[in-house]
């Protein structure tokens, strides 16, 4: 099993704040110990910006179409040129905001994969949601993108609830215990019971140790805390 603890910078940050960061910054030397990974999905113009170290490089999203007459999209191969090395897929922002569909995430994993950057499929429910009854519902829907995977494909699923994101509100250990145990029964029934399950919706570091100890918890996803390197290598310490 991997563990990943990895940033998301969304659309925040620029040249002055990567360099302040990465000389501040000193990950957990977790590439050096098999199966741990910290890193950062920095904004696209941000990938080459900075010597990362043993720190991964990712992005946030990725054309779900192949090279040609796409204006303005990113393709797989174009991020593989600039030495990414993950790529988050789904995220709620881009569910919610921008009407991402399962049928695009499907095709923006493939896209990750077939470009030999590690994808990771981002799942979550909203509020209204988890109140009607439909956690595992949703949640399902959301995981048929994975069917484009074999049992010996490499990648990671990441539960956001999206009650949860941004708000300063995680949420609670139990919820994160049910909903993850959900997933990785669910995966291990489609082969995938090696498949790291990251915790995303305001991990901050005083809530990461108590996260991190979940049993089906191998991870997580950092949205505003990873802006800071103090605030994010604290989180990167609670594995
Ligand atoms: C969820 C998370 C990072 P935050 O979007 O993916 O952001 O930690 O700010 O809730």
């Amino acid at each position: 099993m991997n563990y990943l603890v990895l940033g998301n910078w969304k659309s925040n940050g620029d040249q002055k704040a990567l360099t302040a960061f990465l000389a501040e910054f000193s990950p957990v030397n977790r590439a050096l110990i098999d199966g741990y990974r910290t890193g950062i999905a920095v904004p696209y113009h941000l990938i080459q910006a900075g010597d990362f170290g043993s720190a991964w490089v990712g992005a946030q999203n990725v054309s779900a179409f192949p090279p040609g007459a796409y204006t303005g999209e990113i393709t797989g191969g174009m991020l593989s040129e600039l030495g990414t090395q993950f790529g988050l897929v789904g995220h709620s922002e881009r569910r919610h905001l921008m009407g991402e569909t399962v049928e695009q995430t499907r095709a923006k994993l493939e896209n990750l994969q077939q470009s030999g950057i590690y994808p990771i499929l981002c799942v979550g429910e909203t509020l209204d949601e988890r109140n009607q009854g439909r956690l595992h519902e949703v949640l399902l829907a959301q995981l048929a993108a994975l069917d484009i995977f074999t049992k010996d494909s490499s990648f990671a699923v990441a539960y956001e609830p999206v009650w949860a994101i941004g708000t300063g509100v995680a949420a609670t250990p139990a919820d994160v215990a049910d909903a993850h145990r959900f997933l990785r029964e669910t995966l291990a029934e489609r082969g995938f019971g090696h498949v790291p399950l990251m915790y995303g919706g305001s991990v901050k570091p005083a809530n990461a140790a108590e996260l991190a100890a979940i049993d089906d918890v191998h991870g997580f996803l950092v949205g505003g805390a990873s802006l800071k390197a103090g605030s994010f290598g604290e989180i990167d310490r609670a594995f």
